[in-house]
């Protein structure tokens, strides 16, 4: 534990997923097995600990999904809730509790929250004008405005961003707006909402996150620092809706708190829901140290809005750290709700039966913790086979195995050691040492590797003094070996509980033993003498291609499926404006001849050419490597812009644009080529 004070208690928050669509391994490796790891971790070391999560019910998305379906937001919610509950059942998920912002409690906590604030004189009351649907009779959130994007002319962007292009909108930024309601055309109104002045608390937050907080991960350190070196504004706190929990001001009909408001209160309420007695222990006692494991989309709400709220209500504790992970990719590409690219974690549950500690096993061990990282089935393959079930497992089921044949399954005395053993031994003392120092610090992937290396350390000793060679001439010497083996074997009941729950579990089962200590770990007395082990079952199991190639296959049948549904969005083309004819004899068009062409190293969608052009050759790079193999183009003409000024892509200098066709009933691009084969270099006219 941070050392900085000693605290009594530690409360956990996971963020509340919103109950809009189920949870996928982007949320597991972000947010809820980080979480969940510290909070078994705290708990095998006897600590107090809370650990509290809960569906976010409120807000936009859930409201688009219901329209989208023809049902109701309750409707909407109370079957996510019910799916995301569930699999994070299923998975091993501990939760002390997991709420609901639909509840009762919750609403009324949130409703005096708001309360509290505006009696206080905390927020600030202003009118501004907001698109309203005049058919509909209603004020429009930002994602229910679409229209033409400024930057890229995407037709469909939304009012608060461009999915094409990526750029952040506002609603008049776009071009031809229309209600996602009704169709109708917006038009500008007055409204009145509440607002938390920020900058009010600016000088604050500064001394809290930048002075006192240098200790935080450097991700969620410098997205604070740039939002406070920007100055802070006013940030709306409610929202004209009819979904949410009403603002509780007179005069306010129409006006729900803000999703962004009310959620994070939902840690508060889920706790009190739990306790309803001693639940301002955990939130307003000086001794609690509070933690978020949140994404880091969620950076800005826990590290200077909640706690703003939180410091202007004036009773709670502010968080001690708020560990976010970066993004988590799947096969190379960003992980989509809308464009159904994720493995979600129910489907997987129902698909991969018994294999929950193996994604959280991969889950960890590529944890997105300094940078965006990327899930691919392949990897999950390998570490399933190659790691769990090639170095843990062999290494378990030898030692059990042995035993049970040489001894009849009783732990052997140890005899004499030799420098190896002791060597051995030496390792397994220090091994608590080491994964504390990972956890304490949010490390999660080297603590992971670090219980994964006393496997190591087994798996080694085991292949080194080959036990099984010995057994017709020194007995003592196996009893020493495995007893040693075995000891290391129930250190990693120990070692693992945190990380990989079930299996911990099954070891724990097959040891016949109670789950030590957390302060145990490290010791070679955890087994007596004569301790009778139980059956030995395999630990994890390969997991073969055709398994792989599904997940896969399925995969690559959702990407079809967007593709599809994309280019039956896309509308017909249609001739841009007219150019002058000098315009036009302004480009060089040439053909040249592919002389070499190789795949951009670490770039997905480049290859890089090695142009006959008739004038000596020239390199172009080309954004295509999503259509062609590299070898198929050897040889083959194209066509290219011959005097553009060259340009860096990924550090290669490119000499000009080779031109290709995107068809745009399927978004595939194809190359340009003549007819038939002319010289390098000759002209396009
Ligand atoms: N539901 C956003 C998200 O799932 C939001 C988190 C709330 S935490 C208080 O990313
Ligand atoms: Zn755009």
């Amino acid at each position: 534990m941070d050392n900085k004070k000693n605290y009594k208690r530690t409360l956990i928050t996971a963020a509340l997923p919103y109950a809009n669509g189920p949870v996928h391994i982007g949320h597991l490796a972000g947010v809820y097995i980080p979480a969940d790891i510290y909070a078994r971790y705290l708990r095998l070391k006897g600590e107090e600990v809370l650990f509290v999560s809960g569906s976010d019910e409120h807000g936009v998305p859930v409201t688009i999904k219901a329209k989208k379906e023809g049902v109701s937001p309750q409707d909407v919610v109370d079957r996510y809730d019910g799916i995301i509950r569930d699999s994070f059942a299923r998975f091993g998920m501990t939760f002390d509790i997991y709420g609901r912002t639909t509840s009762a409690m919750h609403r009324d906590h949130a409703s005096a929250f708001f309360r509290k604030l505006y009696d206080k004189g905390e927020f600030i009351e202003e009118e501004s004008e907001q698109y309203y649907d005049p058919e509909a009779q209603q004020f429009l959130a930002d994602r229910y405005i679409t229209g033409t994007c400024p930057r890229c002319q995407n037709e469909h962007a939304y009012g608060d961003q461009c999915e094409r292009c990526g750029s952040t909108l506002s609603p008049t930024d776009l071009i031809q707006p229309r209600s996602a309601i009704s169709g109708a055309t917006p038009e500008l109104r007055k409204t009145r909402h509440w607002y938390l002045p920020l900058d009010r608390h600016e000088a604050f937050l500064k001394e809290w996150i930048l002075e006192g907080h240098k200790e935080w991960k450097s991700n969620v350190y410098g997205q604070c620092k740039s939002w406070l070196d920007g100055g802070l504004q006013p940030r709306a706190v409610s929202r004209d809706l009819d979904w949410g929990i009403p603002v509780p001001v007179e005069g306010a009909e129409g006006k729900v708190l803000y999703v962004w408001f009310d959620a994070p209160i939902g840690y508060i309420s889920n706790t009190k829901e739990l306790l309803p007695e001693s639940w301002e222990q955990w939130w307003k006692d000086e001794d609690t140290r509070l933690l978020h494991f949140i994404g880091k989309d969620n950076i800005v709400f826990h590290c200077i809005v909640f706690p703003a709220m939180l410091r202007a209500e004036g009773s709670y504790i502010l968080p001690e750290n708020v560990p976010a992970n970066e993004f988590l990719n799947l096969e190379g590409d960003k992980i989509s709700t809308s464009r159904n690219w994720a493995v979600w974690l129910n489907e997987y549950l129902d698909e991969l039966p018994g294999k929950e500690d193996v994604l959280r096993y991969v889950l960890t061990a590529n944890a997105p913790e300094t940078k965006d990282n990327d899930f691919t089935w392949r990897d999950y393959q390998a570490r399933n086979n190659n790691e769990l079930v090639a170095v843990f497992g062999n290494f378990v089921n030898r030692a059990l195995v042995l035993t049970d044949k040489y001894f009849g399954g009783k732990v052997p005395a140890r005899g004499a050691l030799t420098d190896f053993d002791r060597e051995t031994l030496q390792g397994l003392s220090e091994v608590r040492q080491a994964i504390e120092r990972e956890l304490d610090s949010f490390h999660f992937r080297e603590a992971l590797k670090e219980a994964m290396n006393l496997a190591r350390l087994g798996n080694k000793y085991l292949a080194d003094t080959e036990p099984w060679k010995l057994a017709k001439t020194d007995m003592e010497r196996v009893a020493t070996i495995l007893n040693i083996s075995l000891q290391i074997t129930a250190n990693l009941v120990t070692a693992f509980a945190p990380f990989l729950p079930h299996s911990s579990a099954k070891l724990r089962e097959m040891l016949q033993i109670e789950q030590p200590k957390w302060a145990e770990l490290g010791s070679s007395e955890l087994l007596s003498v004569g301790h009778q082990l139980g059956q030995a079952s395999l630990l994890f199991e390969k997991i073969e291609d055709a398994v792989i190639e599904a997940q896969i296959a399925k995969l690559q049948a959702a990407k079809e499926a967007n593709a599809a549904a994309e280019a039956a969005a896309t509308p017909a083309p249609t001739v841009a404006e007219d150019i002058s004819f000098d315009d036009f004899t302004k480009l060089d068009l040439r053909v040249g001849t592919v002389l070499e062409c190789t795949k951009v190293p670490k770039a997905d969608k480049l290859l890089q050419f090695r142009i006959d052009d008739g004038l000596g050759g020239r390199t172009i790079v080309s954004g295509i490597a999503q259509y062609y193999a590299p070898e198929e183009l050897v040889g083959r003409q194209v066509c290219f812009i011959a005097n553009l000024p060259p340009r860096k892509l990924r550090g290669i200098e490119s000499q000009g644009m080779i031109l290709s066709t995107e068809d745009y009933t399927t978004g595939q691009l194809r190359l340009v080529t003549p007819a038939e084969l002319v010289a390098p270099g000759s002209p396009i006219k």
